[in-house]
């Protein structure tokens, strides 16, 4: 089945008691047991819930994996992969990602013992000097948040695979239409749904995928018994969202490309981070691992000012300024002071993250207005 026909049919199926063709929403905490044990494989809505099982399948689907778990979160599902890690084990993370991947790494999961190290991923010999024989996992996201940097997965899996370590991708910013991440070698792909999956800014959610019964049975096991399970309203929403998301990432892509070119050429406008600009230094291994660019697009004022960057902010009016991603609405961002504030300064300097970056969320809005927007903001 291709990607849009998967998008809107994969692992839903009508009702079996009415009909309903859309998923119904099993507001239910408990099942009805006939004789202690039996049951319709329900016995209580934190272990297993229909609506989630139903969203769960898709999920998989997509990303051509076989099994999918929904969390409360992307914070919640980037936390279930931690628990796969002992006191000692040492992690390989890119230096460039969401702040609040960093600040649970660094500040939850660091005193108990598990070493995290940030490097370049760009730069896969970076990658390949850090691990050692006490790396158990290997974290890419890509393209990263806000710097766009792009990690060849298929590289990182390479690597992942001769150290004997797992290799998880946080696939927030592609999602599996532009990536899938499992068929490059990945063992784990990370969603914050909140982001594109569920795409109306709406709802809160994370998720895993993996094609592997054992990592996938494990990794369940610490969903039920941690307990960051979302609730079957917001499954029900992110199913709704997943039934578009085909249609409305080719127009993020398009729009993402235009704001690009757009800023690319404007006077007064300096570095533009964007992966399918001709200047971006990975451009080819984007090319090769995505099927598109993506709708995030970040850059840097000439002068380098972060009081310019914020003027150009508080004048935005169609990108509002907002935390987030990935909705039908554009959204503009201040990585430095909002999204990122958790990672210190002198980490966000050497990763290359400037005070004065600004980031954009390009929506699916008509992208003559988007440009005037931006036109009248920038001047
Ligand atoms: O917000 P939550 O659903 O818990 O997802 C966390 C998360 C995980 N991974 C990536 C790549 C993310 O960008 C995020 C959340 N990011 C934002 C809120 C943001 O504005 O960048």
């Amino acid at each position: 089945m291709k990607f849009g026909t998967k998008a809107i049919h994969a692992g839903v199926h009508p009702d079996p008691a009415t009909g309903a063709i859309m998923t119904p929403i099993y507001q239910t905490s408990t099942y009805v047991q006939t004789s202690p044990g039996q049951n319709k494989g329900y016995e209580y809505s934190r272990t297993h819930n229909p609506t989630r099982t139903q969203l769960q399948d898709a999920l998989a689907a997509l990303d051509n994996g076989r099994q999918g778990l929904a969390f409360a979160s992307g914070m919640a599902a980037i936390d279930c992969v931690m628990k796969l890690l002992k006191p000692g084990d040492e992690v390989v993370c890119t230096d460039d990602l969401y702040g609040g991947s960093y600040r649970l790494f660094t500040k939850v999961y660091a005193p108990y013992g598990i070493n995290f190290q940030f490097v370049p991923m760009h730069d896969m010999a970076a990658v390949e000097a850090a691990v050692t024989e006490r790396t158990k996992l290997i974290w890419v996201e890509t393209p990263s948040n806000p710097l766009l940097n792009i990690i060849d997965i298929a590289a990182a899996a390479a690597v992942a695979k001769k150290a004997g370590a797992l290799l998880a991708v946080d696939n927030t910013f592609s999602t599996p239409y532009l990536q899938t991440p499992l068929e490059l070698g990945a063992d784990i792909v990370v969603y914050s749904l909140t982001k594109y999956m569920g795409g109306h800014s709406d709802v809160v959610m994370g998720a895993l995928v993996m094609d592997n019964e054992e990592l996938a049975d494990q990794l369940a096991f610490y969903q039920n018994s941690c307990g960051g399970t979302p609730g079957p309203q917001d499954c029900f929403l992110v199913l709704r969202g997943l039934k578009t998301l085909h249609v409305r990432m080719q127009r993020h892509c398009e729009n993402g490309r235009r704001v690009a070119e757009y800023l690319q050429q404007h006077p007064k406008v300096g570095k533009v981070y964007w992966p399918g600009l001709s200047t971006h230094p990975n451009r080819a291994i984007a090319a090769k691992q995505m099927r598109d660019f993506g709708g995030m697009v970040s850059f840097v004022l000439k002068g380098d000012e972060q009081a310019d960057a914020i003027a150009v902010l508080e004048k935005l009016q169609l990108f509002t300024l907002a935390e987030s991603l990935g909705g039908v609405e554009s959204l503009s961002g201040h990585p430095a002071t909002m999204t990122h504030a958790s990672i210190p300064a002198e980490q966000r300097r050497k990763s290359g993250l400037s005070d004065s970056l600004i980031r954009l969320s390009v929506g699916i809005e008509d992208i003559e207005d988007l440009l005037a927007d931006l036109k009248q903001a920038i001047g």
